[in-house]
């Protein structure tokens, strides 16, 4: 089988008149794998920017541990601070997909005809002691994943931009970002696509 390479794209900005971010995402390329994730600091400004750096710098010095430890590696790096939620998504090579989050981040599989959910883990990484369950699913090389901070409308469908999915992830985080950013938070959003499926 051909190596199947991922297109990722990603936006992110502080809310109004804010000079620092309080959300923070990883892209971290592993052989044929990828990590991807997205941080949201508790509340906003400088101390949430503290938390949410402390999170990714974490992932990204541990990026090969398996999800679980992942996160509770960055439980403890977080526990000086505010803590952040997050969530994790590993993509291998050929079609594997394994994802885990923690709090309240928006998380959605698109393009697939029945309705992939994820059970969203409650809790703050850094304050809560936390065992994160990983969803393991067979990646399909038309889906496009889609991770967002609250900083974005939560309300959405897929369906509401069409065409969209052919595009490349770049196009697809920016066009997520303009329509439903929300103005008053931090805002981040990642898309994971299949290079030319
Ligand atoms: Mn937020």
């Amino acid at each position: 089988m051909a190596p199947r390479l991922w297109d990722v794209g990603v936006m992110t900005r502080s809310r109004a008149f804010a000079p620092e971010n309080g959300d923070a995402f990883i892209v971290k390329r592993q052989n044929r794998q990828l990590l991807v994730g997205v941080i949201d600091g508790l509340g906003h400004g400088e101390l949430a920017q503290v938390a949410a750096l402390a999170a990714q710098g974490y992932v990204q010095k541990h990026d090969d541990l398996p999800l679980e430890k992942i996160f509770l590696g960055a439980s403890r790096a977080c526990r000086a601070t505010r803590g952040v939620v997050m969530a994790l998504a590993r993509f291998s090579p050929p079609a594997r997909m394994s994802f885990a989050s923690v709090g309240n981040v928006e998380a959605r599989v698109c393009g697939s005809r029945e309705r992939i959910a994820f059970l969203p883990r409650r809790g703050i990484v850094g304050v809560d002691e936390l065992r994160v369950s990983v969803h393991e699913i067979s990646w399909d090389p038309y889906w496009v994943l889609v991770l967002h901070t609250d900083g974005l409308r939560t309300h959405w469908q897929w369906d509401d931009f069409p065409g969209l999915g052919r595009e490349p992830a770049k196009e697809i985080a920016s066009r997520l970002m303009r329509d439903l950013a929300i103005g008053n938070d931090d805002a981040t959003v990642l898309a994971v696509k299949s290079e030319a499926p």
